[in-house]
């Protein structure tokens, strides 16, 4: 509630409209699909339909939000507006389509719209503990799934399949869905960073990466392996496996609380530039994950955000050659004072399944 508070006050603000379905879970734990929520100085509104009246009401209540039954019109929500005496309001215009805005700019008659950007995300970076508890639940879940997923591993399987084994795997575990579509890309595929699973079947003698997580109370957990299926391992196979690991290892040995996010992305970056192989790893480190699986801090060359204890952030080089293949190793750390903790306990070094 602070929080909300400082955003009101930083930004000489009467008022902010939370529409974000991340932003609203976090600071009214409504876990539905359609409500928003409008804090000013004077009160806090939840705004729902009649399905969600008694979810809403049970979730948003301790949390200091007053539900109204809401008749579907922004004109009832200016009446709020009015009582509540809001002449600037923030919207998270990051959120909202060009065409709510317009309605907005119509129903809100002579109330400034003041466009927040990300900042009601950021607000989430620094996890409390019961947060970081659903996270590292979401990533032990993550984790067995990738010990059992190895032994389905056998030429002829299908991505697709596999994939469908991860979900399964993780949702007899405790998962409560999965965090994204995974990626399960194999061989040539695996040269693709966002291989999402195909009809491809895994062949010998190829790399698979394997990128997937879940949610737990809401939270995400994200982790990749990559491995090799075959026994036939070339020198280069070895070398970029290698490569990838050690600066992820390094990247992890440096991480810590007190540097910027671009440092962190840095330290990584130019160990596998060193190697020769910096024009293959073409995109950002990592990025912090919490009710969203990507959200604030972006750990990339772009990264001005300085890291502080308990974000939490993954860490995942990778190395993509085009008609080879490619490796991914990504693992989820709590920012700590003088280190990080890594939360993933799925084995790294290079696993050749045969
Ligand atoms: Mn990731």
């Amino acid at each position: 509630m602070m929080k909300l508070n400082n955003l009101l006050q930083q930004n000489n603000l009467d008022g902010i409209l939370l529409t974000n379905k991340y932003n609203l879970r976090y600071f009214t734990s409504f876990t539905g699909t359609t409500g928003f929520a409008l804090v000013t100085k004077t009160g806090r509104y939840f705004f729902s339909d009649f399905r969600y009246k008694e979810q809403a009401t049970n979730q948003v209540t301790p949390r200091g939000f007053e539900f109204v039954l809401w008749d579907r019109s922004m004109k009832s929500v200016a009446e709020f507006l009015k009582k509540n005496e809001v002449k600037r309001l923030g919207i998270e215009d990051q959120d909202v389509t060009l065409s709510y805005y317009n309605n907005l700019k119509t129903e809100f008659e002579g109330v400034e719209l003041v466009a927040l950007e990300d900042k009601v995300s950021k607000t989430r970076m620094i996890k409390t503990e019961e947060e970081i508890e659903n996270i590292k639940e979401a990533v032990r879940i993550a984790d067995i799934a990738f010990s059992k997923i190895l032994e389905k591993v056998k030429e002829g399987a299908k991505e697709k399949d596999l994939s469908a084994e991860i979900e399964y795997i993780m949702k007899l575990n405790g998962a409560e869905d999965k965090s994204f579509d995974f990626i399960v890309a194999s061989g040539y595929r695996s040269a693709m960073p966002h291989g999402v699973a195909s009809d491809k079947t895994i062949e010998k003698n190829e790399f698979v990466t394997f990128d997937f997580g879940c949610y737990y109370n809401g939270y995400a957990s994200d982790i990749t392996r990559t491995i090799f299926f075959g026994d036939e391992i070339t020198e280069k196979h070895k070398e970029i496996y290698n490569t990838v690991l050690e600066a992820q290892l390094l990247a992890i040995s440096k991480a810590k609380a007190g540097m910027k996010a671009s440092e962190l992305d840095k330290v990584a970056r130019d160990y596998i530039t060193e190697k020769g192989y910096g024009e293959y790893f073409g995109h950002g480190l990592g990025h912090a994950l919490g009710l969203e699986i990507h959200e604030q801090p972006f750990v990339s060359k772009i990264g001005d955000i300085v890291l502080e204890e308990n974000m939490v952030v993954t860490i995942e080089p990778g190395i993509y050659i085009e008609g080879f293949g490619g490796v991914r190793i990504e693992d989820d750390v709590i920012i700590k004072k003088d280190g990080c903790e890594v939360l993933n306990k799925s084995p790294k070094e290079l696993l050749i399944l045969k």
